[in-house]
């Protein structure tokens, strides 16, 4: 274990990348929980979490990152409270081909804190597809509510993308107890 050792939460809608996130920058494998799909309605997709991720990955020899992903189902949201309990900030990630993707935005935020508990930092997929909503209606979202996050379109596929927003994040905390990091 680091000097400091971060948790860090994965949240989001169904099908939105939370798993695949996780594989993408965990340095060991990943813990994933996914079963067959049953919810064909909610997200035509083969396999869904049911109960958590987990991975990890060095920061740098002082740093370490606890990753955990939450399932995105409704009605696993029990465990969006549990995998959230000490955790030092939050990563929602939505899907901006998905029709709803600007209401899950609002429903994951505000799970959350919307931000004053803890940091939250969001990563939008597939916003550049057609018919997809675009990255500033999720920025312009958030502000017509009064929040400003840090706001980034990501492919959660890509190591760098994922690792954008984790160093963001980190960089929030750093701002909000300069000492924790430094110490
Ligand atoms: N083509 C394309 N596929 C993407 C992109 N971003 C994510 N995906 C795919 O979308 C799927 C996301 O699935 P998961 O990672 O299981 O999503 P999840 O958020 O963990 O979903 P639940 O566990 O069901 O809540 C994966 O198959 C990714 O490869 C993108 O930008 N383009
Ligand atoms: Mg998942």
């Amino acid at each position: 274990m680091s000097e400091h050792e971060f948790k860090i939460v994965f949240t989001g809608p169904m099908g939105a990348g939370k798993t695949t996130a996780i594989a993408a920058i965990s340095d060991e494998a990943p813990v994933s929980t996914d079963v067959i799909n049953t919810d064909h309605d909610a997200h035509d997709k083969a396999l869904t979490t049911a109960g958590l991720d987990y991975g990890r990955i060095a920061i740098d020899e002082n740093t370490g990152v606890r990753l955990y992903g939450t399932p995105g189902q409704l009605r696993f949201r029990f465990m969006w409270e549990i995998l959230g309990t000490n955790a030092a900030g939050v990563i929602v990630l939505v899907d901006a081909a998905q029709a709803d993707a600007l209401v899950q935005l609002d429903a994951f935020v505000d799970a959350f804190g919307a931000g004053r508990r803890m940091p939250i930092v969001i990563g939008v997929g597939r916003s550049g597809e057609a018919g997809a909503h675009p990255l500033d209606a999720f920025v312009q979202r958030l502000e017509s509510r009064g929040l400003t996050l840090p706001t980034f379109g990501v492919d959660v596929r890509r190591r760098d993308d994922v690792l954008l927003l984790i160093d963001t994040l980190l960089c929030l905390l750093e701002m909000a107890d300069p000492t924790r990091m430094n110490a």
